[in-house]
């Protein structure tokens, strides 16, 4: 393997369009945090990479909808979300932003580079086009039909049911996002990557020469090269982003997927003067994570860029992570159906790690997974409570009160305390390689086989029953107790980085060196110790409810959102309604009317006399159920013929959200014929 002389760390940069929820860190920022926090512990020059991705129709069309400028949105989520991402300890060296000029220049630069190599291909042609909004639809702005499953409700650039990239051509039955209406063809004028040209060369950069990356990476990669590369655009008609910088362009802005991961060099140049090592030296090790829907532009698309500029170093790994739901169902901004980290530090203020934790445990490295939030409390009281922090608690208490918070020394060991120890340099090489493989759910189990280690030493050397028959040996016992408490403090760190920062102060010990794990002499005879507090606490299923409960009132705002209720009529004067005669009636006899699916043949007593009315409820009513049902109908309607049967009036029905036909009666029995007005 190779030795690298630094790191450059990216992680994807959200846009800044939406809060940050818990689909967000388990799928991109935990991982990269939990990798640089272990790479700075390592003494490596590391940088983390991340900002608000600021351009692109997301951006516009949340502005649209709010009715403001695109500038008031991303301005409100840059610093919404660069706070959570601070509240939760995410190690970011910049959180930047692609509308800062330093962006707009590298960015520009990097197109221009681009142009005046003959890089691009220039080429006019017919692309949708919004009349009534007077716009091109490119990306959001376009829906239609996916031609690959079906799916009604794909967009221009992606079918986010089947996960295919589409151009807005493809869409069956396209219709603007913008005005709803049906849109024309236009000619409009638009630079392209040659994608086809780096085929060859991508094929054996990822094919042959990245086989160890994760196999969900390697296997779109695969799929997307086995189908063949296209010329893909890298501009757009809009107002609103980083304008193409040659001449001939107004009106048109760089593609987002164009300029938000040059976004990573611009924030990097913003970060230090010594931008150049960590973008151009070939001994920096780059690594890009990002979510799965990313996996394109990180793998294929960025690449080809790097390559036809030239002067810069390519990805060595994309540790992509695939999707989190919540509780069994695909987290959506729009339906707000979503854990939000500013929302869950409200309710749980203080409790980041636990966050991190069950992100971390439960983390969709090789598949979807689910947050729920039974599994969270478990998570919390079955390990943290129960496994780190009985632990760390028991070793402290001891330690405090056999010996007044100072280590005691470490006399001859026994079998069972060379294996403790010997294992604990053990655990720590296996976080190391786990965390190297970017299996953090893996890394993270090790690191607590640490604390489940020092349980199962206590546990077996029983300290709180020999105290009273060989004091001496007590004191052998709690040093190696402490000494793993310490290494937990390292081993931990990456993950837990908030409760470690307590437990260090709690042992008085500062010295958070990767290099330190798997010592057993970390705390020196003597050393003095403070009095420790709560590291984890319960939580109850009271609090648990509360989530639930709260998931379920979104779910029915979004049911009675979705209820599309019709739109309201025209006024009528008194004159025109009393015209209607309206009146309560009963069903002596039903039946269906044979070869049809929907009729109902009813005869029917309405005061005035006995008629038949045939009326399409077939599909909601037994006959039988309803002979004797008092009911409400329009006794003046003109008599029709249907299937042959005339009908004579009609019953009044409330037609419900799916389109179920409900009878609608008085609600006290009143005599056939009475005037309902
Ligand atoms: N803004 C897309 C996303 O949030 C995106 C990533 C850009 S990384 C250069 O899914
Ligand atoms: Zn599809």
């Amino acid at each position: 393997m190779k030795n690298y002389k630094r790191y450059l760390i990216t992680s994807a940069l959200p846009y800044a369009n939406g809060p940050i929820h818990i689909g967000h860190l388990a799928g991109v920022y935990i991982p990269s945090d939990i990798y640089t926090r272990y790479l700075r512990m390592k003494g490596v020059d590391v940088i983390s990479i991340c900002g608000s991705d600021e351009h692109g129709v997301p951006i516009t069309l949340k502005a649209r909808k709010e009715g403001v400028n695109p500038q008031e949105i991303v301005d409100r989520y840059h610093s919404l979300n660069k706070k959570a991402f601070e509240d939760f300890g995410i190690a970011f060296d910049i959180y930047s932003r692609t509308s800062n000029k330093i962006h707009f220049e590298t960015a520009s630069d990097f197109f221009r580079t681009l142009y005046n190599k003959g890089e691009f291909i220039e080429k006019s042609s017919e692309q949708y086009y919004d009349e009534e909004a007077g716009c091109f639809l490119a990306d959001r702005y376009i829906v239609g039909t996916c031609p690959h499953c079906g799916n009604e409700n794909a967009y221009g650039d992606q079918c986010e049911k089947c996960g295919t990239s589409l151009s807005p051509n493809e869409l069956i039955n396209p219709h603007s996002t913008v005005s709803g209406s049906k849109p024309v063809l236009r000619e409009t004028l638009h630079w392209y990557l040659p994608l086809d040209k780096y085929e060859p060369w991508l094929k054996k950069w990822i094919l042959e020469d990245h086989k160890d990356w994760k196999t969900n990476v390697y296997g779109q990669c695969k799929s997307w090269l086995d189908q063949g590369l296209q010329p893909r655009a890298v501009s757009r008609d809009l107002d609103w982003g980083v304008p193409v910088p040659v001449e001939g362009a107004k009106g048109k802005v760089l593609y987002v997927w164009f300029d938000a991961p040059i976004g990573y060099i611009s924030a990097t140049k913003e970060l230090t003067p010594d931008w150049e090592k960590y973008w151009k030296d070939k001994d920096t090790k780059l690594v890009h994570f990002i979510g799965k829907d990313n996996i394109v532009f990180h793998c294929i698309i960025f690449p080809a860029m790097l390559n036809a500029e030239g002067s810069f170093i390519l990805p060595e790994n994309v540790p992509a992570n695939e999707f989190l739901n919540l509780e069994n169902d695909k987290i959506s901004t729009s339906r707000n159906w979503a854990v939000w980290l500013h929302e869950y530090l409200e309710d749980f203020p203080g409790k980041q790690d636990v966050l991190r934790y069950s992100l971390c445990a439960n983390a969709p490295e090789t598949k979807d997974n689910d947050f729920t939030w039974k599994d969270f409390q478990a998570r919390n009281n079955n390990e943290l409570v129960a496994i780190l922090g009985n632990f760390v608690n028991r070793t402290l208490v001891l330690t405090n009160n056999y010996y007044n918070g100072e280590v005691p020394a470490r006399g001859k060991t026994d079998s069972n305390d060379d294996a403790a120890l010997n294992e604990i340099g053990r655990i720590k090489e296996n976080v190391e390689s786990s965390i190297e493989a970017y299996r953090f759910r893996e890394a993270l189990k090790e690191a607590m086989n640490l604390a489940r280690l020092g349980n199962k030493y206590l546990a077996d050397a029983e300290p709180w029953k020999v105290i009273k028959t060989d004091p001496e040996r007590v004191k052998t016992i709690m040093n190696i107790a402490l000494q793993i408490t310490a290494n937990l403090t390292i081993v931990c760190e990456p993950f837990l980085p908030f409760s470690m920062d307590k437990l260090r102060g709690w042992l008085n010990f500062n010295d958070l060196k990767w290099s330190n794990a798997g010592k057993s002499d970390l705390l020196e005879t003597g050393h003095s110790i403070n009095k420790p507090g709560l590291l984890f606490d319960k939580i109850e299923d009271e609090e648990i409810t509360r989530q639930i409960d709260k998931l379920l009132a979104t779910k029915k705002a979004n049911e009675s959102a979705s209820t599309k209720t019709v739109p309201g009529k025209e006024p009528v004067n008194f004159d025109d309604f009393s015209k209607i005669d309206i009146r309560t009636a009963t069903i002596l006899e039903a039946e269906k009317v044979p070869k049809t699916t929907k009729l109902l043949k009813l005869k029917i007593d309405t005061g005035l006399d006995i008629r038949t009315i045939v009326s399409g409820i077939a599909e909601y009513y037994e006959p039988k159920a309803i002979i004797g049902k008092q009911i409400s109908i329009v006794a003046n309607l003109e008599p029709r013929k249907i299937k042959g049967i005339e009908s004579k009036g009609m019953i009044l029905m409330a037609e419900d959200k799916d389109g179920k036909l409900v009878m609608v009666s008085p609600s006290g029995k009143v005599s056939n014929g009475s005037m309902i007005k």
